[in-house]
């Protein structure tokens, strides 16, 4: 196939972000708008809008027209707990599909490359804690949400078979809980700081109680999506490795989502009842992940302190919630 940059520069790259209208997507746009201009980088931001990347044609049309030289693939059938638990047969065929096409596709288009987002929830469930990146593959995911697990799998699979066939430098990183500006607000669909966020609104606008679904005792690590943006781009132009590399915040940092919704409480100044309503499913009770490697590349990154960035997050939801997912 035609090489990428006949008439490019040597050193020009052409970035194509798959995924860039959603909560991860819009978080690179805004630290790549924010960022000192690097004359030699050109960002192309894409969304479902552009191609469905379910389909094998939409896919090799896209990569025809941008030609990318390197590619920051984010999008992805995603959802909370409970979108997971009901539709795990589609998270499965819509997320191989998609990951397959993109990676086929930046071979075929000679691709020096691509940096892939996977995610803790596909880690054993049954293992001992925190895990790391060499435990990815040891047992069978938590059944709640196993179908977008072996998809995201799969992609750390398809990296190493290119690796070994054709020398690619294909790629993934693994992210913790993700949550910040954009994020997916749904009941349903969403995840848990973005639903809190959404019902803790509506209980205060319409002075009725805040449920909390579950317990509250289920433990997680969150990265606000700018911090997650950051390393991203870090990953597009230093990272070299086609082995995962774990993007979280210290074990220290875990909190139960009991006191992320008392943070959220705090955020909306809600004075009213908290309920919890432990009809609903608690799904992984933990999934603690270490940093180490991340610490060893960046041992001075600062992560954003969940307080603040749940503030933010508060402050977007109210400022933007007739353009909000929900
Ligand atoms: P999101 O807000 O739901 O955004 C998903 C993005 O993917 C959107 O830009 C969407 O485009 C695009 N997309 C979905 N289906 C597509 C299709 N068939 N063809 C083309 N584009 C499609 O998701 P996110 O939270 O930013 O997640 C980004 C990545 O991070 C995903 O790979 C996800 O698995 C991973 N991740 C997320 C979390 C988290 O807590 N959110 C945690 C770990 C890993 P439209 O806007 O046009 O629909
Ligand atoms: O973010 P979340 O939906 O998914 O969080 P997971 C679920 C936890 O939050 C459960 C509790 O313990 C729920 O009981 N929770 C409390 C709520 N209130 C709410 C609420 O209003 N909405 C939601 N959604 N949860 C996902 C995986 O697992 O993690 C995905 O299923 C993905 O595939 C994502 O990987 C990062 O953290 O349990």
């Amino acid at each position: 196939m035609a090489s990428n940059n006949d008439k490019r520069s040597k050193t020009e790259k052409v970035i194509m972000v798959t995924g860039a209208s959603g909560l991860v997507g819009r978080a690179i746009q805004a630290v790549v708008a924010e960022e000192t201009s690097r004359p030699e980088e050109k960002f192309i931001f894409l969304s479902s809008k552009d191609a469905d990347l379910v389909s094998e044609e939409e896919t090799r049309l896209l990569f025809e027209k941008h030609r990318p030289t390197h590619v920051i693939h984010l999008a992805a059938r995603v959802g909370g707990l409970f979108a997971n638990m009901k539709y795990n047969l589609d998270f499965f065929t819509d997320n191989l599909k998609i990951n397959t096409n993109i990676l086929n596709n930046a071979f075929k288009f000679d691709v020096e490359k691509v940096v892939s987002c996977l995610s803790t929830c596909i880690f054993p469930d049954k293992t001992t804690f925190p895990v790391d990146e060499t435990m990815i593959h040891n047992g069978p995911p938590h059944p709640s949400n196993f179908g977008y697990a072996y998809a995201k799998r799969m992609l750390d699979v398809m990296n190493r078979c290119y690796k070994d066939q054709h020398n690619c430098k294909f790629t993934s990183v693994v992210p913790t809980n993700v949550y910040g500006p954009w994020d997916n607000f749904n009941l349903e669909e969403g995840h848990v700081i973005p639903g809190l966020v959404h019902k803790v609104f509506t209980a205060k606008r319409d002075a009725t109680p805040f449920y909390i679904w579950g317990t509250g005792s289920p433990l997680r690590q969150f990265i606000f999506s700018r911090d997650l943006a950051k390393l991203f781009l870090w990953a597009i132009r230093e990272y070299e490795e086609v082995d995962p590399i774990i993007f979280s915040v210290g074990e220290e940092d875990e909190i139960t989502i009991k006191e992320a919704a008392d943070l959220i409480v705090e955020a909306f100044d809600f004075k009213g009842p908290v309920i919890l309503d432990t009809s609903k499913s608690d799904g992984q009770l933990k999934k603690t992940a270490e940093n180490t490697k991340l610490r060893k590349y960046l041992p001075d990154f600062k992560f954003t302190p969940i307080k603040e960035g749940i503030k933010e997050t508060v402050d977007w939801f109210v400022e933007n919630y007739d353009i909000a997912r929900k």
